[in-house]
This record gives structure tokens, C-alpha cells and sequence, in this order.
């Protein structure tokens, strides 16, 4: 990560990076990162919360168990760690870095205009930093509902919420798809990929920025449907992607 921020010149004191969420897992190095992340400093560091960095907030609070294979004995064990997780539920998980530009770790439901997903990400956050924020996290797992409601309330609206956010990669008739992660090419034919379907906000021309779909390889054929997980923790590359230039970086794992 820092040899592409190296790259692209990022300077860690005229500019901001955002980042697409999943900080840490599968590599080894997770505590490093957070705290370089955590020590950019707020204005020129933001990020939205993936579904690996949920599921490290919900482990924070004995609520689920790490795996060995995400490799974060060292971070949990850190007497940081504590201060690492509080700084972590004071992200959102959708953002708008720039005007007509959205971040969200797995990109914007079909139903959802990008200022709807934002307005949504606010009530998870106040589960997240509230009184009830155990009681979220316990609720938080789970594959339904699959089909958004505007009537949907309490631990099922804000799990649909997470659920869009943070996992979704292909839907069904608007109803979103778990199992499936291969490239859209390879998926049975019933499925859509999210930024298929007919959405104002993306015909409005939006940018959309997202993580969460390494076999994606970033390919979206839509030059405002931005991919930037290109499989990294699988030996591929790491992608930067400039919002003032629209110029993109890569690293070779
Ligand atoms: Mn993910």
C-alpha cells in the first residue's frame, strides 16, 4: 500500500485518501495498516466499513470468532486494539468524497439512489456508536431480508442495509444474492450484477467506487462503475484510483 501511495505521489499532508473498506484479513499485516491508516489523520484519511471490518468490530465484542486464515492474532492482541476498534465504529459505511461520487465497500443497491444509501449508512452508524450497539452486532448475521421495504424496521432494515453495503455482488429480481462470487461471466444466467440494473443514479452518470468483488478485476465497462479490488491478498494487484485525474495506480503483489 505504501509503495502505491508512492506511486501516485500521494502526500500524506495536502491530500486525502479514502479507502474502500476490508483494511484488514488474509494478509499479514493488519495492525500495521490500521494504525498508518488511523495516523493519517481525519482530513486526509476516511474510509467505509467492509464487511471483514464488521466482522473484526462484532469479534471485538465476543460476538464471533477470528479465523486463522485472516491472520489477526497480532492486531487483537495489540494493547491498541481497543482504540484501533472505537476508531473503526466511527466509520460510515457509504461516503461521498466528491460531488456526484459514492463510496460504499460493495457498492449502491438498485433501488437506492446514491443520497438514499447515504441517509441509510447514518442509522447503521448510530447503531454502531449507540447504546444498543451490542444488540446490533448480535443481530447483524443473517441472509434476509433479501428485497429492500421502505417499511423494513429495526434489526432487519439495518441488516439489509449492511447486507447491501458491505456483500451484495449479484441480485435476482432485486433481491440480493449471497453465494455467488465469481467474475459475472462465469455466474448463472439469472443473476445481475448490482451496477447492471437500471438505476437513476448511475444513468445520472454518478460515480460509483467500490471494493468487496476481487474477481471482478475491476472490469465494470463502465468507466463510472469503478472496481478497485483487483485480487491483491491473491497475489494480484493493488488499485488506486485518482477522483481529480481519473487516473488509476497499480501494484503488483
Ligand atoms: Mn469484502
Amino acid at each position: 500500500m505504501r509503495k502505491l501511495l508512492k506511486s501516485a505521489r500521494f502526500d500524506a499532508k495536502t491530500d486525502k485518501l479514502w479507502a474502500v473498506g476490508d483494511l484488514i484479513a488474509r494478509g499479514p499485516q493488519s495492525l500495521e495498516t490500521l494504525k498508518y491508516l488511523k495516523d493519517l489523520g481525519t482530513p486526509h484519511f476516511d474510509t467505509v466499513l467492509g464487511n471483514h471490518d464488521l466482522h473484526l468490530i462484532a469479534m471485538a465484542h465476543g460476538i464471533s470468532t477470528p479465523k486463522p486464515v485472516d491472520k489477526l492474532d497480532p492486531l487483537i492482541k495489540h494493547k491498541s486494539f481497543g482504540e484501533l476498534i472505537d476508531w473503526l465504529c466511527t466509520k460510515k459505511l457509504a461516503l461521498k468524497p466528491a460531488k456526484d461520487h459514492f463510496i460504499s465497500h460493495a457498492g449502491l443497491y438498485p433501488m437506492w439512489s446514491t443520497k438514499k444509501a447515504l441517509s441509510l449508512s447514518d442509522e447503521v452508524s448510530e447503531a454502531l456508536m449507540g447504546g444498543e450497539q451490542f444488540q446490533f452486532l448480535k443481530n447483524m448475521y443473517a441472509n434476509y431480508p433479501t428485497v429492500w421495504n421502505d417499511n423494513l424496521e429495526g434489526h432487519e432494515r439495518l441488516r439489509f442495509v449492511v447486507n447491501a453495503l458491505t456483500r451484495m455482488r449479484f441480485l435476482s429480481d432485486n433481491a440480493l444474492e449471497f453465494k455467488t462470487k465469481c467474475h459475472p461471466e462465469l455466474a448463472p444466467k439469472e443473476l445481475t450484477p448490482w451496477y447492471l440494473y437500471p438505476n437513476s443514479d448511475v444513468k445520472q452518470n454518478k460515480t460509483l467506487i467500490f471494493g468487496h468483488w476481487a474477481s471482478l478485476m475491476g472490469e465494470t465497462n463502465n468507466q463510472k462503475v469503478i472496481a478497485l479490488d483487483t485480487g491483491f491478498v491473491w497475489g494480484k494487484t493493488m488499485t488506486l484510483y485518482c477522483i481529480e485525474t481519473k487516473q488509476f495506480f497499480s501494484q503488483q503483489a
